[in-house]
């Protein structure tokens, strides 16, 4: 088992749109278990292969109060989506952001487990739109997407200027440094 480093916004991997899974084997099953465990570490309800630099059509998902139920989503597709609502939401890779979001109520699906068994199971709550949440992420769309442009640019903005006071030597030694300050 091991952790894996999670990409964040606006890192232009997060924009690579992920292929399909072809080969349902003992190095899928060792990713989804590596994803599981950096899911749960994060901590977090989801996540998707493009956010740990495995641009393969694979999530893993646990919406479950007991966090005993890890869920691996594989070739995805949503055949329904019903009713909208708004409700915030966040995402590892854009940390300490929330902002309200538009998604279905209600989504049923159709998907692979990690057998490559074919499944299809209809969700509602944080888990439909988890599953909405993370299909974006593997066509290499992000939440702050949705909001405005100035929205947009404040996040980056205001996660580039934790990353420097956190992170030191790395980040302020990165080509970001040749960016025009904004
Ligand atoms: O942990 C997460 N919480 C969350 C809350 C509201 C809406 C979506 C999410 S997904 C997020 C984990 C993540 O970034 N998955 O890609
Ligand atoms: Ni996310």
């Amino acid at each position: 088992m091991a952790l894996l480093p999670i990409l964040e916004f606006p890192d232009t991997r997060l924009r690579i749109r992920a292929k399909p899974v072809e080969h349902f084997d003992a190095q899928l099953r060792q990713l989804i278990a590596d994803m599981v465990e950096t899911m749960y570490a994060a901590p977090g309800v989801g996540l998707a292969g493009t956010q740990v630099n495995v641009h393969r059509h694979i999530f893993v998902m646990d919406t479950s109060a007991e966090k005993n139920d890890p869920q691996a989503y594989i070739n995805t597709e949503i055949l329904e989506r019903d009713e909208i609502q708004v409700a915030e939401e966040g995402c590892l890779s854009v940390p300490t952001i929330f902002e309200p979001i538009r998604r279905a109520t209600r989504v049923r699906v159709r998907a692979r487990d990690a057998d490559g068994a074919l499944f299809e199971r209809e969700l509602t709550g944080l888990a439909a739109v988890c599953v909405q949440h993370e299909m974006d992420h593997l066509a290499g769309k992000l939440f702050v997407d949705y909001l405005t442009a100035l929205k947009r640019e404040r996040i980056r903005r205001r996660l580039e200027k934790e990353r420097r006071e956190r992170g030191g030597s790395a980040s302020s030694s990165s080509p970001r440094s040749a960016e025009p300050a904004l």
